[in-house]
């Protein structure tokens, strides 16, 4: 299934999206917006190990898109059971085992065992946080444990006004993200909010979301998805390498020397593209020592 919001007139699906049972992949038809969408709708869009890889796979092929400037992580839905919509409720809890979550493939058997307790969610959050594009959390439901933490670690999150319910059940059922969903995601919201989210568990609507600065934009249920793309032809507006040097800059108070080593990486990107770069590899390639005379020291 899509979902009730999703306007297939807008989305063309994304490249290598066939074979995927648990996420759904499409480009807008210009190609410059990928949505991934859990699709498990029964479940709350909870996860297990064959969805992870499936949403890795799709945000990789988003993140090596040169195209792609903006991503939209969103659950399709409602449920056909009850009607109610969710974002994502995390790990499935029925597969989680004494080891961790098994690996499984779409059936939900063990195939390897070398993959047993793999958290793979986490590659997923490293993903969404270091890929140099935003990624915008359409929230049409339930952010609930693992999916509380995945709309944490988005750059924007925009919420159903009527639907989206937000609530960190990790302490409930055992499980703790002590990385973005949690250190990261108090650095957002103040630690005292943060506190109270992981260790009451309680449940907050969008409009309180938003209140407490988890939440950028709440709107109507029906124009959540237009609103969403709305908001990623902004982005889309501005310039690419400003973008992706202020998410970096944005980024690499937190992540340390990686956040530091991502940051350089784009510096010296930018910094190969000048003439100052191009005298220093002539010079080696010349065999000859650099003239620096027509670079200044910048002050
Ligand atoms: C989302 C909730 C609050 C919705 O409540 P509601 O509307 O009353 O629906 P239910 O009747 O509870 O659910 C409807 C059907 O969906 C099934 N279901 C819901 N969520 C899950 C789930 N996560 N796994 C399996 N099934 C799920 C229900 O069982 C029900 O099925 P039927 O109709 O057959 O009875 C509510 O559903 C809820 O609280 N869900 C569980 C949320 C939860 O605790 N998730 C797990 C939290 N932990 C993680 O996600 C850890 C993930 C992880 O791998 C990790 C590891 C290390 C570091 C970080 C992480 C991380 O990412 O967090």
């Amino acid at each position: 299934m899509v979902s009730d919001i999703f306007d297939p007139e807008l989305w063309d699906p994304a490249p290598h999206s066939d074979g995927y049972r648990d996420i759904t992949s499409h480009v807008s038809k210009d190609g410059r917006i990928t949505r991934i969408a859990f699709d498990r709708p029964e479940v709350r869009n909870a996860f297990r190990p064959a969805t992870v890889d499936e949403l890795h796979r799709a945000l990789e092929i988003a993140r090596t898109d040169a195209r792609v400037g903006v991503v939209l992580l969103t659950g399709n839905g409602p449920s056909s059971k009850d009607g109610v919509w969710a974002f994502c409720s995390g790990g499935d809890q029925r597969i989680r085992g004494r080891d961790g979550y098994k690996y499984s493939d779409a059936d939900g058997e063990v195939t390897d065992p070398a993959r047993a307790g793999r958290l793979h969610i986490l590659e997923v959050q490293r993903l969404i946080r270091f890929m140099p594009k935003v990624v915008i959390a359409v929230v049409p439901g339930w952010a609930a444990g693992g999916g509380h933490s995945l709309h944490a670690v988005c750059d924007l999150t925009i919420a159903s006004r009527e639907h989206a319910k937000f609530k960190q059940t990790d302490a409930d059922v055992g499980s703790f993200d002590a990385g973005y969903g949690s250190a990261y995601y108090a650095k957002q919201i103040g630690q005292k909010f943060a506190r109270e989210v992981f260790f009451l568990a309680e449940e907050y609507s969008a409009t309180r979301a938003y209140e407490m600065g988890a939440v950028n934009r709440v709107v109507a249920h029906d124009d959540l998805e237009n609103e969403a793309i709305a908001m990623a032809r902004t982005i889309l507006g501005k310039s690419p390498t400003a973008i992706r040097m202020l998410k970096y800059a944005f980024n690499a108070a937190d992540d340390g020397m990686v956040g530091m080593q991502l940051f350089a990486g784009e510096t010296t990107r930018l910094a190969y593209g000048t003439d100052e770069a191009v005298e220093g590899r002539d010079s080696f390639l010349e065999k000859r020592d650099p003239d620096w005379s027509a670079f200044p020291y910048h002050f």
